[in-house]
């Protein structure tokens, strides 16, 4: 089964070139160091590939992405395909990128309403060539932010189009929540416009935010002079703890790995509660990787407890909250990947007061698990989350939003590009149901 990325707007193009990378780094460990025998290991990157390259018959060709690239300006793309290109070890495919000179402004409207459609045509002429090249495809991966106009207008179009083009595939929107203190002044306009429509079209959201990120890099990996780079570094660390094949109890043999389908049905069991966060642990420089040893015990006791306070890394979280405060969960999958998987005990993370009591017991937790070594880390876990946690932020979004609305700031850049007042109000309408779904769990 594979997956086809489509990465929009400078953001969304810099996170996929990203993760490509990181996948084909992955793929390239050396056996020694992947706890897996050999023929172990050829199967496993045998289904990365698979799932995220396509393969060419001709000896000496390298992988190209199963991706789509599309910006309303050149420079990310550009950029994007060149270091895929120095790497020497995969490229993207050739004609698979649409670009234009000018971009959307980070005007929204002019994304959905202008760009979106008159690119239509020539996007899916390339979404479709991709999907040809699969034997199977399952899904879709969306990357993007939320605070553009590109990523975010011309993102939410195509998902919408891929919803009535590809009615069975299952489309995840990965979006890059901006900085609280974010440097586009519409950005909560972008945010809401993008998180509305998505919530109609796609089947899950994953939220990364800025501000967490940028607080990992900074306190946790100890970068000095951040930028976009180290932070998409982190990203598609938890992407990668994620996607990377990994085998769950409930569909044992051959077919059991994560096909990211399988994995959100579980985890959206209902589409009024479709929003996704990642938590990981352990991070940190590569440095330290070597002088570190971990126990799971220690690893599980501090993931859980990051899940109940809502802390985006290890250090400094709060062990004072309780579980009865916690921000409940309507669903959790947890992905370990390394050594000594048979001694990992997960039935915390299946305790009944982390969940509603109407979430049925066997629909609340899945557990994954993979032996090899994931990025030198001799062992690592990964937890995504259906819970409240995103709606603070959202309903800060809403709030500064909302606030400029009242008084009709820089609504006239949407109206002329055809966004009605009706449209902003139906946004908020719909956000403002998600938050009061979320916070009745
Ligand atoms: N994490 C991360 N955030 C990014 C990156 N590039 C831009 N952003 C964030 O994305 C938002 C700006 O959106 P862009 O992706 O640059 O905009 P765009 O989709 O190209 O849209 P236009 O430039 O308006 O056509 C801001 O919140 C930035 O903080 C990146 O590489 N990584
Ligand atoms: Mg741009």
């Amino acid at each position: 089964m594979s997956v086809v990325t489509l990465q929009i707007g400078q953001c969304g193009n810099q996170v996929g070139g990203q993760l490509f990378s990181g996948l084909v780094e992955d793929v390239n460990t050396k056996l020694s160091q992947t706890n897996l025998g050999q023929r172990a290991n050829s199967d496993y990157t045998d289904e990365v590939l698979e799932r995220f390259f396509h393969c060419p018959e001709k000896p000496g060709q390298l992988p190209q992405a199963r991706a789509v690239m599309v910006d309303m300006e050149p420079k990310a793309i550009a950029q994007t395909c060149l270091e895929a290109k120095k790497s020497g070890l995969w490229m993207y495919p050739p004609k698979q990128q649409f670009w234009q000179q000018r971009g959307s402004g980070n005007n929204w409207a002019h994304g959905f309403k202008v760009h979106g459609p008159a690119a239509e045509e020539k996007i899916f002429g390339m979404i479709q060539t991709e999907a040809e090249k699969c034997d199977n495809v399952s899904g879709f991966l969306t990357f993007m932010s939320l605070a553009g106009g590109t990523g975010s207008g011309v993102g939410a179009f195509i998902t919408q189009c891929l919803k009535d083009e590809f009615p069975h595939a299952f489309l995840l929107n990965q979006v890059v929540w901006p900085y609280s203190l974010g440097e586009v002044i519409v950005q909560n306009y972008n945010a809401v416009l993008t998180l509305s429509h998505l919530y109609q079209s796609a089947d899950a959201v994953l939220i990364m935010e800025n501000d967490q990120l940028h607080k990992i890099c900074t306190q946790l990996l100890n970068i000095k002079k951040l930028g976009f780079k180290d932070i998409n570094k982190v990203i598609c660390h938890k992407l990668l703890g994620v996607l990377l094949p990994a085998v769950t109890e409930k569909y044992p043999g051959i077919n059991s790995s994560n096909s990211l389908g399988v994995m959100l049905e579980h985890l959206v069991p209902c589409p009024s509660y479709k929003l996704l966060t990642v938590k990981n642990i352990p991070q940190m420089s590569d440095t330290s990787k070597d002088f570190s040893v971990f126990q799971w015990q220690g690893l599980i006791k501090h993931l859980r407890q990051m899940l109940i306070a809502n802390a985006a890394m290890e250090e400094g979280i709060d062990w004072q909250v309780k579980l009865e405060d916690s921000r409940r969960s309507l669903a959790n999958t947890l992905i370990l990947r390394g050594r000594d998987l048979d001694t990992v005990d997960t039935s915390s993370f299946s305790d009944p007061r982390l969940y509603p009591p109407w979430v049925p017991s066997d629909s609340r937790l899945s557990v994954y698990t993979q032996p090899r070594v994931f990025s030198s880390y001799e062992k690592c876990a990964t937890l995504v989350s259906n819970n409240k946690s995103p709606i603070y932020s959202l309903n800060s979004v809403i709030d500064k939003a909302w606030n400029m609305f009242s008084s009709r700031a820089y609504t006239h850049l949407y109206v002329k590009h055809g966004l009605t007042e009706e449209d902003f109000v139906d946004s908020f309408v719909t956000l403002e149901q998600v938050v009061a779904n979320y916070k009745s769990v």
